[in-house]
Parts: C-alpha cells; structure tokens; sequence
C-alpha cells in the first residue's frame, strides 16, 4: 500500500468499496471504479492525502487483501451472508431506511438486526483504528455506520472524526420509536463533525440530542462538556466537470438525438431516472402522467415519459414486490392509454452507461424527478448540470434535499396528483425565455457547488489545518469551474 508504516493520515470509511469486481473476456478477475459521486470527490483527496478507504468488496463471506486501485489504497472490510441479511438488509434497509424517510413504509424492528448492526460498526471501527496514522482525518459515510464514530473514539481518541449522512434525519415525533435511539445518538456524536443533507435535518439532530441525551445546543454546536460536536447541513452535489464534459461530446450528443428518433420522435420527452426504491415516488408520478392522457390533455405520441428504473436491493421482498407493482401499473396504463407501437411510458428496469444517462438528460425536454423524501437526489443535479443549453425544464418534490438549492425547478408535492399534473403542464408549456431563466439559475448553484466544493467544505470544517495542507481548498479542485458557461 501507498501509505507508511505509522498508517494512513486520511481514511474513509463507507458500506462499501468504491469499486466493483469484473471479468475479463479472458476471465481474468479485476477491479473497476464504481460509478458515482462520492469516489469522484474523494478520489482526489485520497491520492493527495495518501489516504485509505475502507469497506464492503461486494462478495460475502470473502476478504481480499488490502489492495490499489486507481491510485487509492483500499482496505476489504469482510461481511458474512448473515451479517448482510441482519446489518445490511435488516437492520440498515429494513429499520433505519424506511424510518429515516418519514416511514413511508412501515420500519422493522427486530433485536436480532440490531446486534448484527453493533457488531459489523465495531469491526468497521476496529478496521479503522488499525489503519489510521496517529492524529490522522476520518470521514465515516452513511446510516449504515452511525455507531462507529464513538467506537473509534474510544479506540483512538488521537483522531479528528466526521460523519456524514447521505439520507434524511427524521424529526422527534419519528425517530422516537427507535427503540436504539438514544444508542443510535451516541454513536454519532463521536464525531468532531456531523454533516446533513439539508440544515433540518441537524436541527433534528441537535433537538434530539438535547431531548434524549440532555446535551444543550448553540448554533451549530451540540455541547458535550468535554468537547463540541458541530452538526450542520452540507448539500452534496456532483461532479459537474465530468458530466460536461461528456454532454458536450458529439457522439454523446449524436446518441441524445437517435434516443428520440428511436421513440418516435416525440413533441415532448419527458425523463426519469431513479434507484427502484419506493421512497422515489414513482407510482405517484405514473399515476399523475396517465392521468394527463386520460383527461385529453397530452395524446400518445405527442408526449412520452422514459422511466427509467434501476435494478436495487432486489433480495428484499419488498423491493421484488414494488417492481411488480411498478411494472403491472406501466402495463396497464400503456394497455388503456398507449396505441400499439407508441406507449405513453417507456419504461427500462436496468442500468446505464454514463454516456447513455447523459445522452438521455440531454434528450430530455422535461426532468420529473418526484420522491416523497430523499436526502438530496444527484439525478436531479445531474440533469442540471448537463444543461449548458438551457433548454431543459426540472419538474422536482419538495421533499427532495435538493429543493433546497433549486428553487427554480418547478416545485411539486408529490402526494398532490392534481397539482403534480398541473406542474408537469407548465414545465412543458413554459417558453424558451422562461425555461432558460429557471435553468440559469439552478445551474449557477450546481457549477459553483459542485461535488468537490462539498468535500473541500466538510474537510475545511472538521480539520481547516489538514485541508490547507493537502490543497483541497484551491480553486481547481472546487468552487466551480472557470470553462463552464452558466
Ligand atoms: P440514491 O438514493 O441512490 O442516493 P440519487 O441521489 O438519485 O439516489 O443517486 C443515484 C445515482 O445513481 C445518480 O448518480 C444516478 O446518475 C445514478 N443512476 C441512477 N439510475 C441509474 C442507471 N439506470 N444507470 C446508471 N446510473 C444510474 C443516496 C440518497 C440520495 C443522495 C445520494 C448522495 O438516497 O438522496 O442524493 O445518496 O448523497
């Protein structure tokens, strides 16, 4: 590994590997990036830091050596078949999942989820207090590891500590039925600092450790006596300089182009991306959409919604169920509403290439991006991003975290069918000069805030002294880019 013999002064510390495991034609077994966010922020980060990530390599029951990829060390944390059943799909995606997202569905509590979720955070904190340098920075992501910041304290108190939580904080009157809440707390404020998508969601969390564990707050601050935990909203984003530069390709371009032709070259072609997940509120806006034709508004044809569906969590039964739900709902809507050869929704329940998802933002006339709550939603940011035209329209929930910072997308309450259908109406109808008013003004937030702005943001807060000495606080690696037109 790249780093010396005392450890790695950077370390992230996530669910899983930022890379998957592929085969070759000649069956030789590699590794490949994964896609995403979070790797393209901290990427670079980690190459200047000499840093380290840790987590899950995708394979139960196996560990690989620590290894290097992509100029990054990575540490294989291991999980079992039954840690995955009981941590990850039980305690993490059956309890804390639905419950952090207002309960739309009804969570699981289950002790037997819960030890496995102790255990797993304590090896995750032990893998992390084996690799990091004295003193050094470690950024733990995600619901799936709230404990392991007071692990690791214990284990290391020489270290400095972010977390950050990629999904919602839900507000007291829900997260009081964890029956681990207060343990759930605890393990959290063993970080220096707690990061949020939205600032409601650490309002949340300051009230609650007030309420729970009797800490006070000011500002920012939740006030243990010994120290303090600063717990504050910082909204991811994207990595603006890579989808532009893939929206500007001609090729990516060419590809926009055959995806309409190839859908009968609609007057209006309205997009949708989305992890199969029912927190994205995807038959609601079937639901609003089919609705348009059946009242003679939108005529096959003339409009046409792309839903594209991403393959998720599909050993969960619940999930298997939503699939089916979501499939038999596009079926019967394009069986009353649809003409043979030209259905209303085009729906695809696979992944994509990056080139083809921005090939399909740049085909879109319309972005309906409708969850009933997600912490941020990059689909969203992403369509923004690679409108330099300024020729699309974002239809989005006020229950994304993104809402937040786009204003001028129109805003829609996804549990409000009519006025979901009326917004969708005057996205499409809205004049060019108007639509690139709205576009301009979402896409000035994403340039400058792009996903590098947020990693430089979090680690200028939770160790200005580190930041300044790696650099991530210049220009080039955040605040925007100079060669992008807003
Ligand atoms: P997700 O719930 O997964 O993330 P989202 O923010 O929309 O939701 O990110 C999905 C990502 O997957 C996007 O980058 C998108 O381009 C990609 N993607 C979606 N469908 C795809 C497909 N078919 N093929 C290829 N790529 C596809 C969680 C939280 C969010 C939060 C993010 C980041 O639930 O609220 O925004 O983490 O913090």
């Amino acid at each position: 590994m790249a780093r010396n013999d005392s450890g790695a002064s950077f370390v992230v510390v996530a669910n899983r590997l930022p890379v998957d495991r592929v085969t070759d034609d000649g069956g030789e077994v590699g590794w490949r990036r994964s896609p995403g966010g979070l790797v393209s922020a901290l990427g670079p980060v980690m190459r200047k830091a000499d840093g380290a990530w840790l987590g899950w390599a995708g394979t139960p029951d196996e560990a690989p050596a620590p290894f290097e990829e992509d100029g990054m060390s990575l540490v294989p944390v291991p999980l079992s078949e039954t840690d995955i059943e009981l941590y990850y799909e039980g305690f993490s995606n059956s309890t804390l999942w639905p419950l952090y997202h207002d309960a739309v569905a009804p969570p699981v509590y289950d002790r037997r989820y819960w030890d496995a979720y102790v255990t797993v955070n304590e090896r995750f904190a032990q893998a992390a207090a084996d690799v990091a340098a004295p003193g050094a920075v470690v950024w733990v992501q995600d619901y799936q590891l709230q404990l392991v910041p007071a692990m690791l304290r214990d284990a290391r108190p020489d270290l400095r500590i972010g977390f950050f939580l990629h999904i919602p904080f839900p507000p007291g009157e829900l997260y009081l039925q964890l029956p681990w809440r207060r343990e759930i707390l605890e393990g959290l404020i063993g970080a220096d600092v707690v990061g949020f998508q939205r600032p409601g969601a650490a309002t949340n969390f300051r009230r609650l450790c007030h309420r729970l564990l009797g800490y006070p707050y000011r500002g920012h601050h939740v006030d243990l006596g010994s120290r303090m935990v600063r717990a504050e909203a910082f909204p991811i984003s994207v990595d603006v300089t890579e989808l532009v530069e893939l929206a500007r390709r001609p090729e990516v371009q060419e590809r926009a182009r055959a995806f309409r032709r190839e859908l009968g070259d609609p007057d209006w072609l309205l997009l949708s991306v989305d992890r199969l997940d029912y927190t994205k509120g995807i038959g609601e806006r079937l639901h609003a959409f089919s609705e348009l034709f059946a009242d003679g508004l939108l005529s096959p044809g003339e409009a046409v919604l792309v839903q594209i569906a991403t393959p998720s969590r599909e050993r969960v039964e619940q999930y298997r169920r939503l699939r089916d739900e979501v499939e038999l709902q596009v079926g019967r809507i394009n069986g009353q509403l649809g003409q043979l050869g030209t259905p209303i929704v085009d729906y695809s329940h696979s992944s994509y290439a990056r080139e083809d998802l921005v090939a399909l933002y740049l085909a879109a006339d319309v972005m309906v991006v409708t969850p009933v709550r997600d912490g941020m939603n990059l689909v969203a940011k992403e369509y923004v991003a690679c409108r330099e035209d300024l020729r699309g329209a974002l239809v989005l929930s006020e229950f994304a975290g993104a809402a937040d910072e786009l204003h001028r997308a129109f805003l829609v309450n996804p549990h409000d069918i009519d006025g979901m259908k009326r917004r969708i109406m005057e996205a499409l109808r809205a004049e060019p000069t108007e639509r690139a008013r709205r576009m301009r003004s979402m896409r000035r937030r994403v340039v400058e805030h792009d996903v590098n702005a947020w990693s430089a943001d979090f680690l200028a807060t939770l160790d200005p002294h580190y930041a300044e000495q790696i650099h991530i606080t210049e220009p080039d690696t955040g605040r925007g880019m100079r060669n992008v037109k807003i």
